[in-house]
């Protein structure tokens, strides 16, 4: 293994490339998922981190529950959806009820390898990178595993990769360039923000799940940024002080397209724009920066 001296005394380690963080994983952990059997009816969620996760978590869960009827509105996001790689959430996955959503933060290439038989299903979230980078910066804050950083600072290891889960980079293009392998569903944060009832719609038909016109309807007025944020089972409420400090801030913050450019100068937004270009231009990736959020969800 790969182990980083400097991010090790952090409680980050570097594994296969990527770095975590011991308080939620470790390598034992990121090497068994190779080897998870996968079923027709597992559904992944795969983000890069604060891109939306919670979110898709919630639609998800509010699918398969339609709308929390059965047996599950009293509890929270993360047992609903159980993170594959997390410690606390490691189950005995052969024994894993089915289907039960999971999510994961992996790169493609550390997911479990039956998935690339294009077995079970992978809804695959995108949001822009430079609101990921400003929601992560603020997330940081939180976390108490993690030592604070400056804006200026916290840039620069974005853009070089050297954060939780490695570049944002890499992970779309990963995930992107590798589609074909998988059973995959893209969506982006973008859009389920301009319109989320077709999102909705568009996930319920990857999911082959028929709701009715009014259970939809549930889904999407239990999933605006609103209605989580005043439900404690749905804004991560319940996460342990040990882990993170929510007196310092909310996991649900802003829910936002464009928040960028209320933080970046014009010079940090000109070198990330040629970064983002260099590394993503080739792609046909439309990324959507800013968005009226007065005809936002
Ligand atoms: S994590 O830690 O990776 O699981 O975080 P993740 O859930 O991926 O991302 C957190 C950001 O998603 C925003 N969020 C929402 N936006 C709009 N509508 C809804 N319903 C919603 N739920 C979560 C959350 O506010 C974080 O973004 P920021 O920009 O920090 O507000």
């Amino acid at each position: 293994m790969d182990r980083v001296t400097p991010e090790a005394r952090n409680g980050v380690f570097k594994h296969k490339g990527i770095y975590f963080d011991y308080q939620f994983t470790s390598p034992e952990i990121i090497d068994a998922i190779e080897h998870v059997l996968i079923r027709d009816s597992d559904v992944f969620l795969v983000t890069y981190p604060k891109s939306g996760t919670v979110w898709i978590a919630q639609i998800l869960s509010l699918i398969f529950n339609e709308g929390h009827r059965n047996g599950t509105a009293h509890s929270e996001n993360g047992t609903r959806i159980t993170c594959l790689e997390f410690k606390a959430d490691y189950p005995d996955f052969n024994s894993r009820p089915s289907p039960h959503p999971l999510s994961s933060h992996l790169p493609y290439y550390l997911m479990p390898r039956d998935l690339r038989l294009r077995k079970g299903k992978i809804i695959y979230v995108c949001r822009n990178p430079k609101d990921v980078m400003l929601s992560s910066y603020h997330f940081r804050k939180l976390i108490q595993s993690r030592k604070s950083t400056n804006w200026e600072t916290f840039i620069e290891s974005f853009m070089s990769g050297k954060v939780l889960y490695g570049s944002w980079f890499d992970h779309v293009r990963g995930w992107y360039t590798h589609r074909e392998d998988f059973n995959i569903f893209f969506v982006t944060y973008e859009e389920m923000k301009k319109d989320l009832r077709s999102a909705v719609l568009k996930i319920c038909t990857f999911l082959d799940v028929n709701l009715d016109e009014k259970a939809v309807d549930t889904v999407v007025e239990k999933a605006t940024f609103k209605n989580m944020k005043d439900d404690p089972l749905a804004s991560y409420k319940f996460i342990p002080n040990s882990i993170i400090d929510q007196s310092k801030g909310d996991f649900l913050r802003k829910g936002i397209v464009g928040d960028w450019k209320n933080v970046m100068t014009v010079a940090q937004n000109e070198i990330f724009d040629k970064v983002y270009k260099e590394k993503m231009g080739d792609l046909p990736i439309k990324m959507l920066w800013e968005l009226n959020e007065e005809t936002a969800s």
